[in-house]
Order: structure tokens, then sequence, then C-alpha cells
């Protein structure tokens, strides 16, 4: 982009950008275009809606070039490419909004409650907001199968530990772009765009606006059973990155806690035929290694690329100095304050804290600090 489009681009910014991701949905975009623009209009608030089709070759593009005269409307036709998520990922980024919507074209989220929407984020200072069918005054279309309902619910209890939302698998929400731009490693695997922001956003303020969930008006339903275990896998992968973004030093000390169980069970192993203190050093360099491959892994995942010859070494250095620190204190403390003269265990565990306090510190600061070049 020059910098004279970037100059227009700036100008025409509006206030909220709904981003609609259709897949055959010729029928329905005549009726849910005019119905958010109005709903906007009449709140006062500036918009652009941006439909992301994926080449349905039904007919959108001609309608979308019908609506655009009338309305404030965008058409991104994606060629060979399909996807809920990546589609409205697509019209995100393409945003001029402040403000970003999402919503399905297919008339089950009802227009009207859009600026509704929005004015949550403000009024209640949420980051993110959703349409949701789960709270108070929220429901479903009577006509939804029992099945439907079922797995509906399973879906929503399955990403509890994700988020406290009731209805975390809505495809109808509203967030800054400035929130949007905080999203890491986004990845847009299955159908649950909204679930996946809320995590990878970070936001923890989520507000839900009641909406009455409508079956769709033209059409059928593009979900099918593949995206459901897709779903698994999302799931999977937002543990993963749950788990790989808990702060370093629980990480560190768990990643300790285990080396200490590898250290002893290697031991007993190595005694069947070594000599003890053979035993005793096997086991420790079984151990230093064990912790070298998971932290390395996992507490200090990002440097993971760096040389790691170069910071095995380093590592295990640091091990060295951590012992000496771990033995100098508890010896120390034993022989020249009188306080643990009677008490050497505790002094011991003051060494210990001392040590890996010391290791901490090395690996953050030495061992796996970030190279230029990857940083
Ligand atoms: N761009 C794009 N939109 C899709 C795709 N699959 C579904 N959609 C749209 O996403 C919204 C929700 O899809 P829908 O089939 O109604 O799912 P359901 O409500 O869960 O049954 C609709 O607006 C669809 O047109 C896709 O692969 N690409
Ligand atoms: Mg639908």
């Amino acid at each position: 982009m020059n910098v004279v489009e970037e100059v227009v681009e700036t100008r025409v910014a509006v206030q909220v950008t709904v981003v609609i991701p259709t897949y055959r949905e010729a029928e329905n975009l005549p009726v849910v275009v005019p119905r958010v623009a109005e709903a906007l209009e009449q709140h006062g608030l500036s918009a652009e809606i941006v439909v992301v089709d994926d080449d349905s070759r039904d007919g959108t593009e001609e309608v979308c070039a019908d609506l655009a005269d009338r309305w404030p409307l965008r058409l991104i036709t994606r060629r060979g490419e399909r996807g809920l998520s990546s589609a409205v990922l697509r019209g995100m980024n393409e945003a001029r909004g402040e403000v970003l919507v999402v919503m399905d074209a297919d008339l089950s989220h009802p227009p009207e409650k859009v600026p509704e929407l929005i004015e949550a984020l403000d009024a209640e200072d949420a980051d993110f907001v959703i349409g949701s069918r789960y709270v108070a005054g929220g429901d479903t279309d009577g006509q939804w199968g029992l099945f439907r309902w079922l797995n509906s619910r399973v879906a929503t209890l399955l990403a509890r530990p994700f988020t406290t939302a009731r209805d975390p698998m809505a495809g109808f929400f509203a967030l800054r772009r400035e929130t949007y731009r905080r999203a890491e490693e986004l990845n847009p695997v299955g159908y649950k765009i909204g679930l996946e922001l809320m995590v990878k956003c970070g936001c923890r303020r989520v507000r839900e606006v009641p909406i009455f969930f409508h079956q769709r008006l033209h059409g059928e339903s593009k979900l099918s059973w593949k995206e459901q275990l897709n779903y698994l896998r999302h799931l999977a992968r937002l543990a993963e990155y749950r788990l790989r973004h808990l702060p370093r030093l629980p990480k560190f000390l768990a990643v300790g806690a285990s080396g200490s169980a590898v250290d002893l069970a290697a031991f007993a192993l190595a005694m069947l035929t070594l000599p003890v203190p053979a035993a005793r050093a096997l086991a420790i360099w079984v151990a230093m290694t064990w912790n070298f491959y998971w932290n390395r892994r996992w507490t200090f995942f990002e440097s993971r690329r760096d040389s790691l010859l170069r910071q095995y070494v380093l590592f295990c250095l640091a091990c060295l100095v951590g012992a000496v620190v771990s033995w100098s204190t508890s010896v120390g403390l034993w022989q020249y304050v009188a306080f643990f003269t009677d008490r050497p265990l505790l002094a011991a565990v003051l060494g210990v804290v001392a040590g890996m306090a010391f290791n901490f510190v090395a690996s953050c600061k030495i061992v796996f600090r970030r190279s230029e070049k990857t940083a």
C-alpha cells in the first residue's frame, strides 16, 4: 500500500465494520444487508459491511453489486479458499471500522441487535460482546431438533476451560479492532472463530447480549460432521496454547519437580549395574538433560529456534553453578547462623530454593535469552 492510499483509507475510516462470511447466501444477502445498515444508521453509527464470500457462484457477486449502490457494502471474493474462520479473519484484516462485528448471513442473528452489541462494548467496559442464546432473555427457535440442541450444549460445555461465557460458540460477536490487533498465533482451524479470538486476544471482560436465534431464512447449513471433528482439534490446540502461555516460573518449577522424579528413578535403575557414586552422577545428568529438554520445549518455548548445543552447554553450566549456590547457602547458614545449627534440614530447603532461583534467573537471562535475530 502506498502513502496516498493509506491516507485515503484513514480518511474513510468508519465506526463499525460488520463482517459477514458467506457461502451460497445470495438469497439471504438482500434481506440481511439492508436490515443491518438501517439498524446502524438509526443509531447514528457510521458503518461498512464487508461480505467475504468463497466464490459461491450463486449470484452473490451480482446481488452485492446491486446492494452496494444503496448500502455501504464491500464484497471480498476469495477464490480457491474455503472456510468460515479464515473468511472472518480476512474480513477483519481489511476492516476500517474501530469496532468489528461478525454475524452470519442467514438471518439467524437478528440484525437489529447489532447496535446493542456495540453499545455493550463501551457501556460495560467489555473487550468482547457475544450475541448470546444462553443468557436470560436469549433463546433459540423451537424447531431446533433435540440432536442439534444437545450437540450445541455439549460443545459449549467443552469450551468451559477457556471461557466462562454461556454461549462461546456464537458466530455473532463484537470487539474493538484494537483488541483484535492483540491476537497471537491465530489458527482458524474450525468453525468457532469467536472462541479462538476470545482466547488469543486475551479477552477477560466478556459480556453477553441476549438474542433470539432464528432458523436460517433460506438455504442449508454448511456445518458438517467434519467441522465437529475440527472443533475437537481446535479445543486441543487451544489447550496447548493455554498451557504454553502459563507464566514461566510455575512451568519451570513443574519441570524441576518432574526432574527430581526422573533423577530418583534413574538412580534406582543405574544402581543395578553401577557403583553408587557413578550411578548418582549418571542420574543427575539424565535429570538435567530431561529438565533442559522440557524447559526448551515448554517453559522457554519462544527460544526453541536458537542453537541447541549452546543452550545445552549453558544450561549444564547454570545447573552446576546452581548446585554450588545451593550447597554454599545451606552449609553457610548451618555453619555461621546460630538459628540453623540445630536445623540443617531447614538450611537445606533454603539452599534448594536459592539454587532453583539462581537456575531460573540464569535460564531467563542467559541460557534461553532470545538472540536478536529470532526476537
Ligand atoms: N466465506 C465462507 N462462509 C461460510 C463458510 N461456511 C459457512 N459460511 C457462512 O457462515 C455463516 C454460518 O454458516 P451456517 O451454514 O449458517 O452454519 P450454522 O448456522 O452453524 O448451521 C453463514 O453466513 C455461512 O454462509 C465458508 O466456508 N466460507
Ligand atoms: Mg446458520
